[in-house]
């Protein structure tokens, strides 16, 4: 006899940096979320969508569970916490070459509270990172962690058990239909991922409290008048401060042209078309503590 078919929801919970984004989006086969070596990179809860014979997962990626310091922090907190409620399944990912702390045992703290009855899958991330031993110390150490339903090594850069990972994550789904029968990959709207294309070119290179800074808004995406094979995009960069408009810049502008580059590329590739990208780069101070500034960039 065949198995029903499955579909539902799970989302990765963990600290900043514990690569949640890299592994939603080698599980959806597709980038639906962008990703970084700074923290707090995810900014919203990102929906992709993993299509399978028997089922359809639907993988909530969500911002780093952190400590707050600002009111975009509280509010990306709160989001979390938000969809905890709505999954059928939460995966906590603790990297490989990590050791297990303070973070991490928040985490699992909250979501007992919180989430008292959904199944927790404990995933061990970038085991590419560490060693074989320091990966099986790592599972052993997340026996302390939580009663997890399972526990798991992944690897999302090179493959390694990703299979095994969306078998497990599957199980735990509910008896239904496809929750999305058009075969996309996300419900992100395609401006908010130019927008994220766009942060993600800016947060490479910048570093200290300047990638908390960034964010980005599209002002107008329209196609190019009389031509069907390109479209013209204007976006808004926003910074905190005169001096990191000044870093984002670069000297006579040069780092702000090689972010354009970078991320017009991918826009490219993602919608398929030809793009004519406009960046400016703008200063709404300390919005990220102001919740007038905050509603207006989307929080
Ligand atoms: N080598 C290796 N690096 C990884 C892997 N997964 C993620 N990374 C890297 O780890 C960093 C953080 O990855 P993200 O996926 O952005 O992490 P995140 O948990 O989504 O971070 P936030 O959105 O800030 O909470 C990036 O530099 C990734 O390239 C992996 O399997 N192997
Ligand atoms: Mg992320």
């Amino acid at each position: 006899m065949s198995e029903p078919h499955r579909s539902g929801f799970a989302c990765f919970v963990g600290r900043p940096n514990a690569g949640k984004s890299t592994l939603t989006n080698a599980l959806v086969g597709s980038k639906v979320a962008i990703t970084s070596s700074k923290p707090q990179t995810t900014r919203h809860a990102i929906r992709g969508i993993v299509h399978r014979p028997d089922s359809q997962l639907i993988i909530v990626d969500t911002p780093g569970l952190h400590r707050p310091r600002t009111l975009l922090g509280q509010r990306l907190n709160d989001l979390v916490y938000a969809t905890w409620s709505e999954v059928d399944v939460v995966g906590l990912c603790v990297p490989a070459d990590e050791k297990i702390g303070p973070g991490d045992r928040y985490i699992a703290g909250e979501l007992r509270k919180v989430a008292k009855r959904t199944p927790v899958i404990g995933i061990v991330t970038k085991t590419d990172l560490a060693p074989r031993d320091q990966v099986a110390a790592q599972l052993v150490a997340m026996q302390d962690l939580l009663d997890f339903a399972e526990i798991v090594p992944v690897s999302a850069k090179d493959g390694f058990q990703l299979d095994v990972l969306a078998d497990l994550l599957v199980k735990r789904l509910p008896e239904g239909p496809e929750l999305y029968p058009g075969g996309e990959l996300t419900d992100e709207p395609e401006q908010t991922l130019v927008a994220e294309l766009i942060r993600e070119a800016a947060l490479e290179g910048v570093r200290d409290e300047l990638p908390h800074s960034l964010a980005v808004t599209i002002e107008e995406m329209l196609p190019r008048e009389g031509r069907d094979d390109l479209l013209d995009v204007h976006a808004f960069l926003y910074v905190e401060r005169p001096s990191q408009k000044g870093i984002v810049l670069g000297h006579k502008g040069q780092r702000l042209k090689q972010v354009g580059t970078q991320a017009r590329k991918q826009i490219e590739n993602l919608l398929g078309t030809k793009i004519y990208l406009d960046l400016h780069v703008k200063i709404a101070k300390d919005w990220q503590r102001d919740p007038k500034q905050l509603r207006r960039l989307g929080f």
